[in-house]
């Protein structure tokens, strides 16, 4: 970028922060001397001189709390609640006491301890108790200004503790010392510290070292802000509003903590199997004839690649829902991609352009879909296809309107997704959103101004396109930058305008793991980087990790240099083979970990400390660097150029993915290059992963005759092969490997529920690879054939091939 340009950006970017950005008042109006108005085991309401609080279960482990002031203007509460599902509220297995003046809410943890939430009635302020340990309490009460809510928390437990999650924020990620701002922001220059950034996960995270994890999560979309003292045991929220529902999640794991988070802001959305695979764009791929040979690319290089994506030059003059030009042909062109197996997904904008004629403005202005200002007039504002105004996400009715004219975008185009963009919302001025004023119009009668809600956009826009996609496809995929808490419910999402620099690769891993804590399981950054051209060395590196991301896409700014898996000489090219095939190889793995996630809110992507929070993965020179891949795998990619590196193994044996090789864990290694190869990966002991025996060059929609099943077993390997789902059906293998007195019990069932599509048959043939030299196989249950082999890697494991019918299938499997 020209310097000129740069100093231009960095003279916006810092008036947009000033215009944006507020600072908190360090005291208000305390919330105490409390009067009980209502106390009963669901819920106990108190009330104030300055307002009151609502304090009770919401369901199992989450405990809500609610604080609404006398000031301020008209509650989105009463209204609304755009992330938590009320009907998901089940106070079920609390026990409810009161003593002196005081009330305890009582709730028993998975691991046999008492968790006690005590409400002091006067003060207004709760703590929390595991055990006899007093873990979490509120120092003051909850105070209010005439703008504001302040909560102030203490950790008093003793013990070194971590507070990650909050969203998408670059390293370090561990946010102790740190202040995090929740304001949804396009900063398209951004730097590894910047926030905020484009999405707001108002989302705490508390883990100890060798201690209990819980969560803290503030609903709330106005501007708000996290203050983490360095030690992490200080923590102050301060939210511009007047109202606010916070809620604690009691853990005591981290995985606990995630599925306490999924029951409250809801499960992520299945998303279709070809959004797993290799993705590729750039801003843009036009004309049709560029995006021919961008495919075409691909399958004659043997890449494998699902998606293509056309950014905004596809449309005409930058108008969301119309064709430029060079793509008259766009529905030809689609059907031939379809065809080479490839999925296309189209971007799309929140600003509809000012242009009588133009069918979305027509049809907008008709139904009154734009966001207004106070006087009820259209609000305007420069994005990229000049002035436009914007619908107004937060009204039912336009998120119906919205969802309608994408449904015919979709059907008529056959496009099969959808890639929401700028939904900040983001505008060409230099507060660089909509003005604090603007109306948003909630309910029949109600309007609320855009500052109070402004976190929330990007969220709805993504619901207004996933529920228009749903009454088109029962697997909606929608991709949005923008978002908020419960917004995987809507779309997976990636993480901005990153730059091609060394800093900005490292920061990818630790953003998807804070990302996943906060609740969203399938995000990834632009690989390659957005700003700029890699180095083919970078290239290389990125390419290597971002295949195991859980959302995996090269995409590029316009006026860089060409950033296809080739576009780096051969030998980068051939690493890029290497990798994506190596992804492919795993679809079967990552679709079970999508189930898991659709299922109970678990991340694709988790910290190496996720189940082992021990001081040895407590380190962030390990956990910002490697990640686990669901419970079974973990990648130590390379960071830098260097081919070596250390790396942290979690307790437990672990074994080279390339060598099979067995590693004792709960220690440091250094990777060694023949032994590793470029990308370390590593088995878990007990994993049960699922693998295409060959990697496809594009996901089909059905499974292949085959499948391979790793089994690394110690005492008891267990896994669940998930052939298909979706949001009502089921077929999937459970699979389970037990060690006995001289062999190894080994069974695969088979669970079928809903309407699996009828022509989805499962493989007729399994692999299984086992880390065990095994002599022969006594199967008790009927097959055609059976052969078994030493695997070429390693001697020391077995390969075995049952061939049809493949399940269920029993067997022992006799070591020798
Ligand atoms: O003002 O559509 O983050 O991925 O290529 C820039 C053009 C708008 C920002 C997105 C980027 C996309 C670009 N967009």
């Amino acid at each position: 970028m020209r310097s000129k340009d740069r100093l231009l950006l960095q003279i916006g970017s810092a008036t947009q922060k000033w215009l944006n950005t507020r600072i908190p008042p360090r005291k208000g109006l305390r919330f105490d001397r409390n009067r009980v108005e209502h106390a009963a085991p669901g819920v106990a309401v108190l009330v104030n001189r300055h307002g009151r609080i609502t304090a009770g279960p919401f369901n199992r482990g989450v405990f809500r709390v609610g604080l609404k002031s006398v000031y301020g203007e008209e509650a989105w509460s009463q209204h609304r609640s755009w992330a938590v599902d009320p009907a998901q509220q089940k106070p079920e297995g609390w026990e409810f006491r009161t003593e002196d003046d005081d009330f305890e809410f009582i709730y028993w943890l998975t691991d046999g301890c008492q968790a006690r939430i005590r409400l002091d009635v006067t003060e207004g302020t709760l703590s929390t108790r595991i055990g006899p340990e007093l873990l979490l309490a509120e120092v003051l009460p909850p105070q209010t200004t005439r703008r504001w809510l302040l909560v102030n928390q203490h950790l008093p437990r003793a013990g070194a503790v971590r507070v990650f999650g909050l969203g998408e924020n670059t390293p370090p990620m561990d946010k102790a010392g740190q202040k995090v701002v929740m304001w949804n922001t396009d900063d398209s220059d951004y730097r590894i510290g910047d926030n905020p950034l484009y999405k707001s996960l108002p989302v705490a995270v508390f883990q100890y070292v060798n201690g209990p994890a819980f969560g803290l999560v503030f609903e709330n979309p106005a501007y708000a802000q996290f203050d983490f003292s360095a030690d992490g045991k200080k923590m102050r929220y301060s939210v511009r509003d007047t109202e606010l529902n916070y809620f604690i999640l009691l853990g005591p794991t981290l995985p606990e903590v995630m599925g306490q988070l999924a029951s409250l802001t809801g499960k992520p959305a299945p998303l279709p199997k070809w959004a797993l695979g290799y993705q590729q764009s750039r801003w843009s791929y036009a004309p049709s004839g560029r995006v021919r040979e961008i495919a075409a690319g691909f399958r004659n290089r043997d890449i494998p690649c699902d998606v293509i994506y056309l950014d905004i030059g596809y449309m005409d003059r930058y108008k969301c829902f119309t064709w430029g030009e060079g793509f008259a042909d766009h529905r030809d062109l689609i059907r031939k991609l379809h065809s080479q197996g490839f999925k296309v997904v189209t971007i799309l904008d929140p600003g509809i352009k000012i242009e009588p004629g133009y069918h979305a403005y027509d049809t907008g202005v008709r139904r009154g879909a734009f966001v207004t200002d106070k006087k009820g007039k259209n609000i305007s504002r420069v994005v990229w296809p000049g002035p436009c105004h914007f619908p107004d996400f937060l009204n039912p009715a336009v998120r119906e309107w919205w969802g309608d004219l994408v449904r015919a975008f979709v059907e008529l185009s056959g496009v099969d997704g959808i890639w929401c963009d700028m939904n900040e919302p983001s505008t060409f001025d230099l507060r660089r959103t909509l003005p604090p004023g603007a109306r948003h119009k909630v309910a029949e009668t109600v309007t609320l101004s855009h500052e109070r809600v402004h976190n929330a956009y990007g969220l709805l826009m993504s619901k207004a396109t996933h529920d228009g996609l749903l009454r088109f496809t029962p697997l909606p995929y929608v991709i949005t930058r923008a978002t908020y808490l419960g917004g995987q419910k809507y779309a997976a999402t990636w993480t901005g305008d990153n730059a091609s620099t060394w800093e900005h690769l490292r920061a990818g891993i630790p953003m998807i793991l804070n990302l996943g804590l906060s609740g969203q399981p399938v995000t990834g950054p632009d690989i390659g980087g957005f700003r700029g051209t890699p180095s083919p060395e970078l290239y290389a590196r990125w390419i290597l990790q971002g295949a195991l991301y859980p959302y995996c896409r090269t995409h590029t700014c316009q006026g860089t240099g060409d950033q296809e898996p080739w576009s780096f000489g051969p030998d980068v090219e051939a690493t890029a083979r290497r990798a994506i095939k190596l992804r492919y190889r795993l679809v079967p793995y990552l679709y079970s970990l999508m189930f898991e996630a659709a299922r109970t809110g678990q991340p694709v992507m988790r910290p190496i400390f996720y189940d082992a929070p021990s001081e040895g993965t407590l380190r962030p020179d390990y956990y910002e660097t490697e990640f686990l891949l669901g419970p079974y795998l973990l990648a130590a990619p390379l960071m830098d150029p260097a081919p070596i590196r250390t790396c942290h193994l979690p307790p437990g044996k672990w074994y080279s993915w390339w060598s099979r090789r067995e590693r004792t864990g709960g220690r440091d290694y250094e990777t060694t290059f023949a032994e590793d190869t470029d990308l370390p990966l590593f088995i878990r002991e007990n994993a049960v992963v699922p693998l295409y025996p060959e990697p496809p060059s594009f996901i089909p929609d059905h499974s292949l005759s085959d499948l391979e099943i790793v089994i690394a077993v110690e005492d008891r390997a267990q896994g669940l092969v998930v052939e298909y789902f979706d949001r009502e059906a089921l077929l999937a293998f459970p699979v389970q490997a037990v060690t006995g007195k001289g062999h190894i019990e080994v069974e695969v069932g088979l669970i079928r529920e809903g309407a699996v599509p009828p022509a989805y048959r499962p493989p007729e043939t399994l692999h299984f690879l086992m880390n065990r030299r095994i002599r022969r196989l006594e199967l008790s249950s009927f097959h055609e054939a059976h052969s078994l082999a030493p695997d070429p890697a390693n001697g020391a494991w077995t390969r075995i091939t049952i061939t049809g019918p493949a399940y269920p299938f029993r067997g022992r499997f006799v070591p020798g």
